[in-house]
């Protein structure tokens, strides 16, 4: 789906700002009519979560109504005209004017309604959205029913006999209870509801471009950009021009059955790198006849991606991924788009010395991608299939998440930052079927775009039925804290081993795709005991050292960016603390000594 965007054939209004909310804890708004009118509400700022704009919505889990009156300008006459939804979630239900419009599941990728035949320009509409925040258990990424069966679905009996021979196993309720946090969902951030991205109205012409899909092939001295275009309507023919500088290339080619693909050469390329993160501004026209009728403009990047058993390949030279992990998380605005966080986020980045991030746990906003690919950053662009479970291995949830993959793709596959999807995080990896499930989801992803490798973010575990399918290997790891908590030193042996040992049985790069400790800000100790500023430096280090030892590793992304809020359970202060920055943005003693290792102050 096209970002929207304002250009000589293309106009965009934004709806963003205050809202009318309601609350609607009972779920009776529908049976009441409210997408005619709220009975009552206040005002709420959107995009924006609604958790922490008021203090009774912080934990809410459940139905909420916006409602927004606009109006369509007068020139929008005989345009096509959609509303386009960055994000919200995680279920929509849509109607406009009163009338039904549409739904949508899913809280991380955009959606959006051909509302052409139901506004009339010059007139005021209003539009309502019911978002339901809650997730269960087939929902992407799942949720914890509150009362769910403590025994982990066990019966009794299994439990009775499993006691006569391990009595240690009557603990089992008990202990999976005692794990149970509030909102329940099976990962440690919140659970955000609201409208996250900024909601859109933009018309372009009946005849348009639907769809502009680039692919880059490149050797030192020469490149081709292919973009495959699909267009709607009854336009003939389509042309781009890619400039860069004083350079100028142009193509064109007839549309048949609504798709044209243009090729262009580039003789000696600028390529795409962190180092020097140049674009190339493709415009591609669609004509009717000779007349121009829809325009769509891409910055984009001419670079290669491969893989090797040690290396990941980046215009044919072995690169490493320094970095962090974040979460659109921030004071007030929850995982609400907030471009000054954005900005912020990448400057510090930058300061850091670092070149590339994960968009864990889902995918972030498009901004986010637009600045990586401007500023020179690697991506590992995330599912939101964080905290699945064996029991969810079936075809129906595959569907879905395939599903949720092509939009994925179809959305973010013109970023030349983005080098690896990532199919999932922490899955249940112990079951053959998750070989089996993430198998088919990665050759899906192969499928729809051959150009670039497959990972996913793996938990400790012995035995990974997932290594087997992606084409690097990923390891989430916290030796020296959840596991030989303020051992650093047990804690290297273990990292080094299992490294070792999943590189010698799998023949495959490994990125250390996260690591970390919580540290309260202000908290000090000598020697270094958890939960301090200077243990959290130790880990880092340490983990480092360990992780650079190895040729084969390509990668070391520290878990977190900064702080961020979580649901309430007793190993949380409602905040994750493994930021090396506070959730504020104020640097820990890490993050200095982080950078001075990344910019190579540093010589250990
Ligand atoms: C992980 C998860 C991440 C958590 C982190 C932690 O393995 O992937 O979502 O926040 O550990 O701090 O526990």
């Amino acid at each position: 789906m096209l970002y929207p965007q304002a250009n000589g054939c293309r106009s965009v209004v934004n709806l963003s700002g205050l809202w009318e909310f309601s609350l609607d804890a009972e779920d009776v708004g529908g049976e009441k009519g409210w997408f005619k009118g709220l009975p009552s509400s206040r005002p709420m700022a959107v995009p924006g979560s609604w958790n922490e704009q008021y203090q009774d919505t912080m934990f809410y889990m459940g139905t909420a109504w916006y409602q927004t009156d606009f109006h369509v300008p007068h020139e929008w006459k005989s345009r096509r005209i959609m509303l386009r939804v960055g994000a919200a979630g995680y279920r929509t239900d849509a109607w406009l004017d009163g009338e039904p419009l549409g739904a949508h599941e899913g809280s991380a990728l955009p959606f959006e309604f051909d509302v052409t035949r139901r506004v009339k320009p010059g007139q005021k509409h209003r539009l309502t959205l019911k978002i339901d925040n809650r997730l269960g258990r087939d929902t992407i990424p799942p949720g914890e029913p509150e009362d769910a069966d403590a025994s982990a679905g066990f019966p009794p009996e299994a439990l009775e006999n499993l006691a006569s021979l391990i009595p240690e196993i009557q603990m089992l309720p008990l202990l999976l209870e005692s794990r149970k946090q509030y909102p329940s969902v099976p990962f440690d951030f919140l659970p955000y509801g609201g409208i996250h991205r900024p909601v859109k109205l933009y018309a372009t012409a009946k005849d348009h471009i639907e769809k502009a899909r680039v692919r880059t092939r490149a050797l030192k001295t020469r490149a081709t950009l292919a973009c495959d275009v699909t267009a709607r309507g009854k336009a003939t023919s389509v042309e781009a021009t890619l400039t860069r500088g004083s350079k100028e290339f142009k193509a064109s080619a007839k549309i048949v059955d609504g798709r044209a693909s243009l090729k262009i050469r580039v003789p000696r390329p600028d390529l795409w790198s962190p180092a020097n993160p140049n674009l190339y501004h493709l415009e591609i026209r669609l004509l009717k006849k000779s007349r121009v009728v829809d325009e769509y403009h891409l910055d984009t990047g001419i670079r290669t991606i491969e893989v090797t058993e040690k290396d990941i390949l980046l215009n044919g030279e072995p690169i490493y991924l320094n970095g962090v992990c974040k979460h659109e998380d921030f004071p007030i605005v929850g995982k609400g788009l907030c471009e000054p966080v954005a900005v912020k986020d990448f400057a510090l980045m930058k300061w850091l010395g670092a070149n590339s991030f994960r968009t864990s746990h889902y995918p972030y906003a498009e901004e986010y991608l637009m600045l990586a690919d401007r500023l020179g950053f690697l991506v590992i662009d995330e599912m939101p299939t964080v905290g699945l479970n064996y029991r969810m291995y079936k075809d129906d949830i595959l569907e879905k998440c395939k599903g949720i993959l092509t939009e994925l793709i179809e959305r973010d596959a013109n970023h030349p930052s983005v080098i690896m999807w990532c199919i999932a995080n922490e899955p249940d990896g112990f079951t053959e079927s998750a070989g089996e499930f993430f198998g088919k989801l990665a050759d899906h992803s192969r499928g729809l775009d051959p150009t670039r490798p497959v990972t996913l973010a793996t938990l400790h575990l012995p035995v990974d039925h997932t290594f087997a399918v992606v084409d690097v290997i990923a390891i989430n790891r916290y030796y020296g804290w959840y596991i030989n908590p303020g051992r650093l030193d047990i804690a290297a042996k273990r990292l080094s081993d299992e490294l070792d040992a999943i590189h010698a049985e799998h023949k495959k790069p490994i990125i250390v795709s996260e690591f970390g400790a919580d540290a309260m800000e202000g908290l000090h100790s000598d020697p270094p005991e958890i939960f301090t500023e200077e243990y959290q430096a130790e880990f880092l280090k340490t983990y480092i050292k360990v992780i650079r030892s190895k040729d084969f590793t390509v990668g070391e992304h520290i878990w977190n960016l900064a702080d961020f809020k979580t649901p309430q359970q007793y190993t949380r202060t409602v905040f994750n603390r493994k930021g090396i920055f506070t959730r504020d943005r104020r640097p820990k003693l890490a993050a200095h000594e982080i950078r001075r290792l990344w910019r190579g102050e540093e010589s250990d």
